[in-house]
């Protein structure tokens, strides 16, 4: 069943005027902006995804749909951090070396950051050594590690191996995600956690903290 949905088709076909315009409208009719997200914007990047895997898309458009669904987001993401809870802890997040993706990780970071959680945004390509000053210089006492890629997830193992290899893997609990990761994976690597959406991640978070 195809999607008519404005905001729908500005992500799918890369259109960031209308992908903002369409968001801004709907929020001030009331939508829940979280509707938006996992009505409209998710499914939008999902099908885009379907279509450069069958060759009817390429880079420049996975390109202009993510610049879209970035601009839907300016208007989203302040209304998903606006809980105004103390914090519940400090938490480090970066998509791991090698990989650029970064439309999950800050949604999850957004997520967080509206659970009171305290954020580090460590960007994207992040080495294991920026997660561990991280935690020794600014005190996260969780790491949340995104990857999109099936070649990157192995940093995420490497990065695991690292914290216990610095002697601080006991100091810190550490999460896992994005698309290609899955329960079976976290557990391989010995991660203490792994949510497969954003608000999922801020439920793991909170049970992370209080154990
Ligand atoms: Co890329 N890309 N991409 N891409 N891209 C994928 C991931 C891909 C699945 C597309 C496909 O083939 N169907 C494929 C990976 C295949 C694989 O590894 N098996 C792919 C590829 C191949 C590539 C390149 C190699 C393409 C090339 O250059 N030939 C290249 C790699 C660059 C690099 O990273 N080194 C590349 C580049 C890009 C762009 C830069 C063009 C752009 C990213 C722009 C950006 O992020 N700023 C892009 C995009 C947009 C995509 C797709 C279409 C969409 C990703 C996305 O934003 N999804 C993607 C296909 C797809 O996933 N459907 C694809 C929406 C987002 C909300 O979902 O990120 O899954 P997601 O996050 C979710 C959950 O996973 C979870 O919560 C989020 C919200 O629910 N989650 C966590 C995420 N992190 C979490 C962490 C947690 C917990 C939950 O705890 C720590």
């Amino acid at each position: 069943m195809s999607n008519t949905h404005p905001l729908y088709q500005a992500v799918l076909t890369g259109d960031v005027r209308t992908a903002k315009a369409v968001t801004q409208e709907a929020l001030a009719a009331g939508v829940p902006p979280q509707q938006l997200l996992d009505e409209q914007m998710v499914p939008a990047m999902d099908e885009v995804g379907r279509r450069f895997e069958t060759h009817e898309y390429f880079v420049p458009e996975l390109l202009l749909a993510a610049r879209a669904m970035k601009g839907a987001l300016e208007f989203i993401r302040p209304l998903l951090a606006d809980s105004g809870a103390k914090s519940a802890g400090k938490v480090a997040i970066g998509t791991v070396k090698g990989d650029l993706h970064d439309i999950g990780k800050n949604l999850v970071l957004a997520m967080l950051e509206g659970g009171g959680f305290e954020i580090v945004d460590l960007g994207v390509d992040v080495p294991v050594e920026k997660f561990i000053a991280a935690v020794k210089e600014q005190g996260a006492n969780i790491v949340a590690m995104s990857a999109l890629l099936t070649t990157t997830m192995p940093s995420m193992k490497a990065a695991i191996a690292a914290f216990s290899e610095a002697g601080i893997r006991d100091k810190v609990k550490i999460m896992v995600g994005g698309a290609p990761v899955t329960q079976d994976f976290a557990d391989e690597i010995g991660a203490d956690g792994f949510s497969d959406n954003a608000s999922g991640a801020v439920r793991l978070a909170r049970t992370l903290v209080a154990n």
